[in-house]
């Protein structure tokens, strides 16, 4: 097991210049309450400044400095001069971090609004010893933005992920879970390091021995699990099959509004809760791509959600009910149906009709994760249902982990979107914190990018966008470059050559990708069914509702409401008409909103073609640059992370390579229209 990688950003690399400062503050730790929250936060202190310093903490003796860790209401406020106003404003998972020197006595207050903030507080002072940066003085105080904070991992319990690249699963083999849970409690240290606040541990599609899961077969070991996670203030979901009751139960039906459909939820789900008190609820995928659903009982989304809401409520437990609904049986000759008006088309009428411990989760864009899509329209389109947001971590469309894609910048992108949902002012960020509509749950949610590679995400750069997830959705307002610098010292160390190396490469990968992949945003392009590599028709006459309508004029989905499927209409003004305006629609989204000639001209004053063209050339080279750069410091990083890197970027370059062949190829052929700079382009 090579350790650097393993570890991740948790390393605890020995400090350097700062130690003998730092060393003053920490000697000691007080406790001042007993919890399996603040235990694991003083373990990490512990584990980390052994390893950062070389110093025991000492749990008794007051030595020179000693770390203060606890709750507001345990710890003696007065004694170190703060106010209880400092906890009011603050949410439950919020804290003081602060150093404090008074009588010849140092202390670093690790005070949490609760037990969970502590955690927090811990994991921000490690964070700061890992930079080396001062702690004297210091005061910060800190609320995280979003209220879910969620991990969904796409597990099944054969050990496969579905959409995973990095391994199997770190929860299951062989139709069980695993004997040894190492890796879960190392992995929910890493997550609770940025934040993570709850996980579901099984794949959305839930097939029929994860079944399962809620049923005497498993609980005892979901129960062993989630207690790990709860050690670490992340709260424990699971993925549900629709059909239990008939699966599980024998019931002869699903339909949510059968009484004994529904009585079999209430003790199901009161079954649960004697095993884990602490359990989240469901995350249910219902009537998508197959699943089982409400529809089969001519029931809607509202029904089959609020049967199983009905019985989480008395135990606090949410349904978080996801909107990736849409027809998978299209015919491409259709021309009237889009997949990208689905999930607003199917949801936007059942605003306030769900019960107020539903949570709808809705992908960021209105198809499916690509490089390149708009905003999903549904985010923020009703006012009256909790929603939150689901980011994909894992790289399906965005290079798998062998490519590098930085996906920091695309999440980012998406916060900042002005949906003007209620007049300027109305960002993603506001509507997934709760704060625009006043939802009572929401938040963010992305599925996992970790299996059991001892570098946990196949590309050690991928780790960034496991770390970046949480430290973003932790506070929207972190600059993505404050994001990134502070991954790489965490993982590297302090090189500037290395630092400034890992960032560049960090920071052009996403629109690197994009450029040597589906243009335009016109998405797709990608091999059927594993989705790695290109194939410009991979998808073109399949019942996926992905098209691209290349032909030997132009290419582009015509989503505009006088010509097109009317799509652009699900947006408030203005975006609805910037979107529907060939003149004024962004070039990077142009052929997801509209159907050009291949000699259009972008704003950027190129026609498609050249763009085309061009991005393709470029995207090529720019990964050679990648290479380069990153030969540029060996020796300076981590062998085993030097060489898994090196490795991929060379498989990315074939990759890069074959995508622009094949692209160019493809648009040439289609169109016949030369490269004005006359590069290779295969006839
Ligand atoms: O993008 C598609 C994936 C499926 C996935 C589905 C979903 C879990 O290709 O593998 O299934 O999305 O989000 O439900």
């Amino acid at each position: 097991l090579d350790t650097d990688s393993y570890q991740a950003w948790l390393q605890y690399r020995p400090i350097g210049a700062k130690k003998e400062e730092y060393k003053k503050w920490l000697a000691a730790i007080e406790v001042k309450e007993e919890s399996k929250i603040l235990e694991s936060a003083a373990d990490e202190l512990k584990k980390g400044i052994q390893s950062m310093l070389g110093v025991t903490l000492d749990p008794d003796t007051y030595g020179e400095g000693r770390i203060v860790l606890g709750t507001y209401e345990q710890v003696d406020l007065k004694q170190y001069g703060i106010s209880p106003d400092t906890f009011r404003d603050i949410s439950d998972e919020g804290y003081l971090l602060k150093s404090v020197f008074e009588k010849e006595e140092r202390a670093i207050l690790l005070i949490g609004k609760t037990d969970r903030g502590a955690l927090y507080a811990a994991f921000h002072l490690l964070r700061l010893l890992q930079k080396e940066v001062p702690i004297d003085p210091i005061a910060v105080v800190e609320s995280p933005r979003n209220q879910f904070r969620m991990i969904n991992q796409w597990d099944n319990m054969d050990g496969s992920i579905e959409r995973g690249y990095s391994g199997q699963s770190i929860f299951y083999a062989d139709n069980d879970f695993k004997e040894d849970f190492t890796r879960v409690k190392d992995y929910a240290r890493l997550l609770a390091s940025v934040g993570i606040n709850a996980i579901s541990i099984n794949n959305v599609n839930v097939w029929d021995v994860e079944t399962k899961l809620i049923s005497k077969t498993f609980l005892p070991k979901v129960k062993a699990v989630s207690s790990i996670f709860s050690a670490y203030g992340i709260i424990p979901f699971l993925s549900i099959n629709y059909a239990s009751p008939m699966e599980l139960g024998g019931l002869g039906t699903a339909d949510p509004l059968s009484a004994e459909v529904e009585k079999w939820w209430k003790d199901k789900v009161a079954e649960i809760y004697e095993y884990i008190p602490d359990f989240g609820g469901f995350i249910v995928k219902a009537d998508s791509e197959g699943r089982p659903g409400p529809f089969t009982y001519n029931r809607g989304h509202v029904e089959g959600a609020n049967v199983l809401a009905k019985a989480l409520k008395p135990f606090d437990g949410k349904v978080i009910w996801r909107c990736f609904v849409y027809n998978h049986l299209q015919d491409w000759r259709d021309r009237s149906t889009d997949r990208a008006r689905a999930a607003y088309d199917h949801f936007k009428p059942l605003d306030g009709k769900f019960l107020d411990n539903v949570i709808l989760q809705i992908k960021n864009g209105p198809m499916d994760f690509q490089v390149r899509e708009p905003v999903s329209p549904l985010l923020g389109a009703m006012t009256q249902t909790n929603q939150m947001l689901e980011f994909q971590i894992a790289q399906e469309y965005t290079g798998q982990q062998i490519d590098v894609c930085y996906l920091i910048p695309q999440w980012k992108e998406v916060l900042d979107f002005e949906t003007y949902t209620k007049g300027e002012g109305s960002k993603i960020k506001s509507i997934v914190d709760g704060s625009l509509h006043d939802y009572k749950y929401s938040g963010i949610a992305a599925v996992s990018n970790i299996g059991n590679d001892a570098n946990w995400t196949g590309h050690t750069l991928a780790q960034a966008n496991l770390y970046g997830y949480g430290r973003l959705i932790w506070n929207p307002e972190l600059t993505t470059e404050q994001i990134t610098k502070e991954w790489i010292h965490l993982t590297f160390g302090h090189d500037r050559e290395v630092v400034d190396t890992v960032e560049y490469i960090l920071l052009h990968s996403w629109k690197v990708y994009e450029k040597y992949t589906a243009p335009l945003g016109i998405g797709w392009m990608v091999n059927p069914n594993h989705h790695y590599g290109p194939n410009v028709d991979g998808y073109e006459y399949s019942k996926w509702g992905t098209y691209h309508f290349a032909d030997r004029d132009g290419i582009g989905v015509d989503r505009t409401v006088e010509t097109g499927t009317g799509y652009c209409s699900q947006y408030e003004e203005p975006n609805a008409k910037v979107y529907d305006s060939l003149e004024l629609c962004p070039d990077e989204l142009l052929l997801f909103f509209h159907h050009v000639p291949y000699t259009h001209q972008l704003k950027s004053g190129k026609t498609v073609i050249q763009h085309i063209y061009d991005t393709h050339f470029e995207g090529v080279e720019e990964v050679e640059a990648f290479i380069d750069k990153w030969n540029g410091i060996e020796g300076k990083v981590d062998k085993a992370i030097f060489e898994n890197v090196k490795q991929r970027l060379k498989m990315q370059r074939d990759n890069a390579m074959e995508w622009r062949d094949q692209v160019n190829t493809y648009f040439y052929r289609k169109s016949g229209i030369l490269d004005q700079q006359n590069r290779t382009i295969h006839p």
